[in-house]
Parts: structure tokens; C-alpha cells; sequence
């Protein structure tokens, strides 16, 4: 469980950063052609699904098993992100259903925005 874990880490380590590269053509592309943004606004702030499996409050690290973030192009998995904020930490416990948004800030896959589901 532990080996599959770092695994799935690795993978997205990798993902993510084909996803950062990809995220500055987009960057590049856009000042040429302004009618693709509005595509790419529609879904800027989308949340997706999750499932709280750890907190760790010493870190600021959260674990979800997440849906598909086509922002930050990677598929649904579990995985440790960062939170934005340590009152996010502080607002959610193993188990709890959320939307999430994560982006990546300064390098690094943070969760932005985290809105427990009902
Ligand atoms: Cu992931």
C-alpha cells in the first residue's frame, strides 16, 4: 500500500509538470489569439470532486483521492497536495466529501479552494 502510494506520487510529480509546461504555451498562445480565452474561463475555477483520506496539520499537506484536474492535467488518483492556507487544514477531517481547485503555485500543486460537499 505504502510502495503503491510513492508510486502514484512519482507519477504525478511527472504529470504535473507536463502540465506546467503545457499551462505556459497556453500563457504564450493567448495574447495572439484572445477568442480561445473565453473557453478556458468557463471552467477557470471549476471545482472537482475529492474524498479527504489524510491531514497532516504539522505539514499543511492534504491527501484526496481526487477526480480528473484537467487544469493541472492529471487523471483521478490519490495524492498529497498543499494547502493554500492552514485554516483549510483545519477545516477538514478523513472521510469528509469536497470541491477542491488546485493549482500550481510557484511550482508546487496547492489546493486554492476547498468547499465541503453537503
Ligand atoms: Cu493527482
Amino acid at each position: 500500500m505504502k510502495k503503491l502510494m510513492i508510486v502514484s506520487a512519482m507519477v504525478c510529480t511527472a504529470t504535473a509538470f507536463a502540465g506546467t509546461a503545457l499551462a505556459a504555451d497556453d500563457m504564450a498562445g493567448m495574447k495572439m489569439k484572445t477568442g480561445a480565452m473565453d473557453t478556458a474561463s468557463s471552467t477557470d475555477t471549476a471545482l472537482t470532486d475529492a474524498v479527504v483520506k489524510k491531514v497532516d496539520p504539522s505539514t499543511g499537506m492534504v491527501t484526496l483521492k481526487h477526480g480528473a484536474l484537467n487544469n493541472v492535467g492529471m487523471p483521478p488518483m490519490t495524492m498529497a497536495f498543499k494547502a493554500k492556507d492552514a485554516s483549510m487544514v483545519k477545516q477538514v477531517k478523513e472521510g469528509e466529501k469536497v470541491k477542491v481547485r488546485v493549482e500550481s503555485v510557484n511550482g508546487a500543486l496547492t489546493i486554492v479552494n476547498l468547499e465541503k460537499q453537503q
